[in-house]
């Protein structure tokens, strides 16, 4: 599709396009990597455990600005690094490539999904997780939609020096599938967290205004956050602390439900937190804090505003921050910076909106209890940010969705 189409289909309003539900935000699959100091085995993080912030000179102060980091790729949906010592990054494309970029912004065809990806609206190759282990096990997942427009969560592996390889193509093995009924609110983001598991995000299926009736139901894998245990059971198994086992009629997999379109969430690499950003429908775009079990109350509340008619907000877990469509449409959920080259800036939540053909750059403080307006902004970043990435050192970079770039956040600017 065009790229104005795709625009049309995730910018205009419900009217215009007939629901949108934003491609935006972000990628985490490193957060295992991160807070595992101590079990680290793979050569690379003990580097960065002794070389930490090597080559990289901190700058004081709060104002940032982005560069470009790398051109010349198709619709980027996701950023992310391997855990592997390796220094690339990692970006999907929506219709089914997925890049290994160099320090230097050189990038190679790494895995080719396309000829088993749908590329439209909100479909596509959607997030790549590297297992914790991959500079060992050679291991990664990823998250896309099949032909039939479903949503799949399949692994594949390398071979061969998890370094230096390409990845088998024949090596896939599927995780999990999930009955799209239309074809935007497919969440997309899949990240292990720093317990090791695998969480992925859905959404409430499509339409809108929960046209489908997933919001708030319970046996399906539509409109929750998965958390699933890739190192045990065939092709995964549960864990054991999950909140809904043998809870109504949920699935054992539901580690929290009740969201819209949680295209993007992340762990903070230092706490273990997780941030998910959840799109919304007509008013309001929210971040919430991950909470195992929590019901986010999508649709009897939009943010925190009552979306059904006679909804009692306060039975459902509160966003932290929310802004209106005043701000933006469709919120691109960020990471927490925990990277070398801007100290004062360590706990700020960055995240973006899509849905405005020049994305602004907006920060979070956050206490622990309370979120607050950061010290960070950019108005315009100049590109139509759909995710957010890290590097090995915690360096966060952004994917221009419209423009195929990824551009870096650096020190300094106006
Ligand atoms: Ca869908
Ligand atoms: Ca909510």
């Amino acid at each position: 599709m065009s790229r104005f189409a795709f625009l049309c289909l995730l910018v205009l309003p419900l009217t215009a396009c007939n629901a949108r539900g934003g491609l935006g935000g972000s990628d985490d699959d490193d957060s295992s990597d991160d807070d595992d100091a101590a079990d680290d085995d793979d050569a690379a993080n003990d580097d960065d455990a002794t070389g930490d912030c090597g080559g990289i000179d901190p700058v004081s102060g709060t104002s940032v600005s982005v560069q470009t980091f790398a051109t010349g790729f198709s619709s980027p949906t996701d950023i992310t690094h391997a855990g592997d010592g390796s220094g690339r990054i990692f970006v999907t494309e929506q219709g089914g490539r997925l890049m290994a970029v160099d320090e230097s912004g050189s990038s190679t065809l790494w895995l080719d999904l396309r000829s088993q990806v749908t590329n439209y609206f909100e479909l596509g190759l959607l997030s790549v997780a590297f297992h914790p282990d991959f500079a060992d096990n050679g291991r990664f997942f990823v998250h896309y939609n099949n032909g039939a427009e479903n949503t799949v969560i399949s692994e594949f592996r390398v071979t061969g020096d998890p370094a230096s390889d390409a990845p088998d193509p024949s090596s896939e093995t599927i995780l999990l599938t999930a009955d799209q009924p239309a074809g935007n609110h497919n969440g997309g983001q899949i990240a292990f967290g720093p317990d090791g598991y695998l969480y992925i995000g859905l959404g409430d299926g499509g339409g809108g205004g929960d046209t489908y009736g997933n919001g708030q139901r319970q046996d399906t894998f539509l409109a929750k956050i998965l958390r699933i245990n890739v190192d045990s059971g065939s092709p995964y198994s549960i864990p054991s602390d999950n909140p809904f086992i043998d809870v109504g009629n949920h699935r054992p997999e539901t580690w929290a439900w009740g969201l819209r379109n949680p295209w993007r969430f992340s762990f903070d690499r230092e706490t273990g937190e997780m941030w998910i950003a959840d799109v919304g429908q007509n008013n309001w775009e929210e971040v919430d804090i991950g909470v195992a079990g929590a019901n986010y109350g999508w649709p009897e509340v939009e943010a925190s505003t009552c979306f059904a008619s006679n909804c009692d907000p306060s039975s459902f877990e509160a966003p932290v921050y929310e802004y209106s469509h005043g701000t933006g449409i469709s919120i691109t959920g960020g990471y927490v910076y925990r990277g070398c080259a801007m100290p004062d800036l360590h706990g700020v939540y960055f995240l973006s909106d899509y849905n405005y053909f020049d994305s602004p750059l907006i920060s979070i403080s956050w206490d622990g209890s309370t979120a607050s307006t950061g010290p960070a902004s950019m108005s315009g970043v100049g590109g139509v940010i759909a995710s957010f990435g890290e590097d090995e050192q915690g360096e966060l970079y952004l994917a221009d969705h419209g423009g195929g770039r990824i551009l870096k956040m650096v020190p300094g600017g106006s």
